[in-house]
């Protein structure tokens, strides 16, 4: 399997998150990218690409014009404010929540940003539109390769995409890459595309991006959100609005699930999938659900990724893979290329 690498990845490095009060260092480090990388390279996964020049239109099919130039120009927006900002990455303070409004966008950079972010966990630094847009490539490059004819292509890239939505920034999201991808697959003329997202996460800017839209069908498999981030989005009871009706599938599970129950999800899941009749399959692959993850609480073991990556080879769609969450840094090598080992012996 071809990997288009996001070689600029290291130009989005934020220092510290927010957590509970706190300042902690973030989770969402350059190094998950390297060791998922020398770990195709020792196990010979394929080829390792960089991604061709894209069409800045297909961002345009995805995200608010607005969202994208206020990303383009967050950073030296942010040390305009004040020069002594460039030692520090930016993160909101304040929201146009609970009667606020949100229609008039202030000129003033910390309050744009509270417009545009959902959480405090997100550092926006000086490199991450350049890494963010250097992604979205690697998504757009994976979706072309399978539209030409590939059985499956990986986008190995950070920061990750799937919190992103058209007009908001989180969860370590910036660019939703995922989406980026089924709107390249529709461009290109496919009909119906599906996502299947696996990260621990409930993957809410997808899910917000194709709400209302009958040619991309979205299921997800995450933490409960009445327990677990991104708490305001993921409900079963959230199944797709308008001409989306039925195109959307929640499926929560409680924290601690196992490889066992969690396994019945995917199945119904790719059955879900398998109805919409797609094209093609672009999995959201988050490798959070590990039993070692440090902020989340699936029990799936590095061995049952091999299983993952056969029962998403036995759906015999063609697979865009985009990777989002994981972060047992030390082993998120190993369970992310189970995925793709697995997927691979089992599509042979
Ligand atoms: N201290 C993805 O997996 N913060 N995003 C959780 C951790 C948000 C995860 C609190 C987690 C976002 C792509
Ligand atoms: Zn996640």
């Amino acid at each position: 399997m071809i990997t288009f690498y996001n070689h600029a990845h290291t130009l989005h490095q934020g220092k510290m998150e927010m957590f509970r009060g706190q300042m902690v260092p973030c989770f969402e480090v350059p190094a998950r990218a390297d060791h998922v990388l020398s770990e195709i390279v020792a196990r010979r996964l394929g080829t390792v690409a960089s991604p061709q020049p894209f069409d800045p239109a297909v961002l345009a099919g995805i995200h608010d014009p607005a969202y994208l130039q206020f990303l383009e120009h967050a950073w030296d927006d942010w040390v305009a404010m004040d020069p002594a900002n460039k030692d520090h990455d930016a993160l909101p303070s304040v929201w146009p929540n609970h009667g606020l409004r949100s229609d008039v966008l202030p000129e003033n950079f910390a309050a744009r940003m509270g417009r545009y972010a959902f959480d405090t966990g997100s550092p926006l630094t000086s490199g991450t539109w350049a890494a963010a847009l250097e992604g979205a490539s690697c998504a757009v490059s994976a979706a072309h390769h399978v539209f030409d004819g590939a059985r499956a292509a990986f986008s190995l890239s950070r920061p990750p995409g799937h919190h992103a939505g058209s007009d908001f920034f989180g969860g370590y999201c910036f660019l939703n890459n995922a989406a980026l991808a089924a709107q390249a697959l529709r461009d290109r003329g496919m009909e119906r595309v599906a996502i299947l997202d696996i990260d621990y996460h409930h993957g809410n800017g997808t899910q917000q991006i194709f709400y209302q839209r009958p040619d991309v069908f979205f299921a997800s498999i995450h933490g409960d959100p009445r327990t677990e981030y991104p708490f305001f989005l993921g409900h079963a009871d959230e199944t797709g609005a308008g001409a989306g009706v039925g195109c959307n599938l929640n499926l929560p599970m409680p924290r601690g699930t196992g490889f066992k129950v969690w396994r019945v999800a995917l199945k119904h899941a790719l059955r879900r999938v398998l109805e919409f009749r797609p094209q093609a399959l672009v999995v959201s692959l988050g490798l959070d659900t590990f039993e070692g993850d440090p902020i989340s609480g699936f029990k799936l073991q590095s061995a049952d990724y091999y299983a993952v990556g056969e029962d998403l080879a036995a759906a015999d769609l063609p697979t865009v893979f985009i990777f989002e969450g994981g972060y047992a840094v030390a082993q998120l090598g190993v369970n992310a290329v189970n995925v793709l080992e697995g997927f691979e012996r089992a599509a042979a």
